[in-house]
């Protein structure tokens, strides 16, 4: 039976991975961990909505009945400003980015991008949801307030990232450069526990990740590379299974745990790509590459790419090295 570790435990064991470490990444660390308790919590009434009152309706208690999307954002952005590491957060749920003006917060040296809650569509079904973030310095001079300049930085200057997924359980995975630890949640005394430590990616895997009803506009490439994945081949383990939950969390913990490639590429409807550079890939290709594994656009590296607005979306390739590098040989991109 190994030692159990707690996150707190473990941030503090790993802050000396930090030259100049002064506990301040650390404290914002641990103010990700609580929010994401306190979303825990109500995503798991999720399912009571309906006995307490729908979202934006009165539930039994009279109080307004927030959407959980919109709740986890407040939960977050709250947690992160009491914290005072932070000076401003980019957020899936607000237009702008939010500058924390506080004495406490005006001056910090971190900011945050997050994707609150993504996946939200999947709560009314019970289908895993989750929490996306990533974490850079501040650029701009430290004296004024943050700027867009602070936000559009790209996805290498990450200095850390990681997701919280709201599952059967509760995992806390998150990265600050020196690989991918995963920690799972016990309930019922509120603690993260350490449950997979330096987590790696396998090279390839037998499952694909794509939403198959947009087959007919996908570039060709996609389409031929799908197609390859449904051959049969003994001696390559096709063909593979097709795996596609439509929560990206939810999909990308599975690859990353049992291997695979998940897609967003361009279509008709979404040319470049459904998902969001800065809160969703940046942050798990940063996972992705420090577990070994690759995150692309379909030819270019996610986290190489210069952002330009905060929304910005972007194709997405990521997972097992090998799969990836095999879905880009067959031109992947928009023709
Ligand atoms: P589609 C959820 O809305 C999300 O952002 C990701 O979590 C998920 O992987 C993707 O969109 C699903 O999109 O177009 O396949 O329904």
């Amino acid at each position: 039976m190994s030692k159990l570790i707690t996150l707190e435990e473990f941030i503090i064991e790993r802050q000396h991975d930090f030259p100049f470490a002064t506990g301040e990444l650390s404290r914002l660390l641990s103010a990700i961990a609580l929010a994401s308790k306190v979303v825990n919590r109500e995503v798991n009434k999720a399912g009571l909505v309906d006995i307490t009152g729908a979202a934006g309706e009165e539930n039994v208690q009279g109080e307004e009945q927030q959407k959980l999307d919109v709740y986890a954002d407040d939960v977050f952005r709250i947690a992160l400003e009491a914290q005072g590491e932070v000076c401003g957060i980019a957020s899936e749920e607000q237009e702008d980015y939010v500058q924390f003006n506080s004495d406490l917060n005006s001056d910090s040296k971190y900011v945050v991008m997050i994707d609150p809650l993504d996946g939200s569509s999947n709560i009314d079904v019970n289908v895993s949801i989750g929490t996306i973030f990533s974490i850079y310095r501040r650029v701009s001079d430290a004296n004024g307030p943050v700027q867009l300049e602070d936000f559009l930085q790209k996805g290498d200057q990450q200095v850390a990232a990681g997701y919280v997924l709201y599952g059967s359980s509760a995992m806390l995975v998150y990265t600050t450069g020196n690989g991918v630890n995963g920690f799972t949640l016990d309930p019922s005394i509120g603690s993260f526990y350490l449950s997979h430590p330096n987590t790696q990616i396998p090279k390839s895997g037998k499952i694909y990740s794509v939403n198959q009803g947009n087959f007919h506009t996908f570039p060709q490439g996609v389409k031929d590379y799908i197609s390859w994945c449904q051959e049969s081949d003994k001696e390559s383990n096709r063909p593979y299974s097709a795996r596609y939950i439509g929560s990206l969390v939810a999909d990308f913990h599975r690859n990353m745990l049992k291997g695979g490639i998940y897609m967003y590429p361009s279509t008709a409807k979404a040319p470049n790509g459904k998902l969001r550079l800065l809160y969703e890939c940046n942050p798990l290709a940063f996972l992705a590459e420090q577990a070994g594994g690759t995150a692309t656009n379909g030819k270019q590296r996610i986290m190489e790419l210069q952002p330009t607005e905060l929304h910005q979306r972007v194709p997405l390739f990521i997972g097992s090295s090998e799969m990836v590098a095999k879905a880009e040989s067959f031109g992947v991109v928009n023709n």
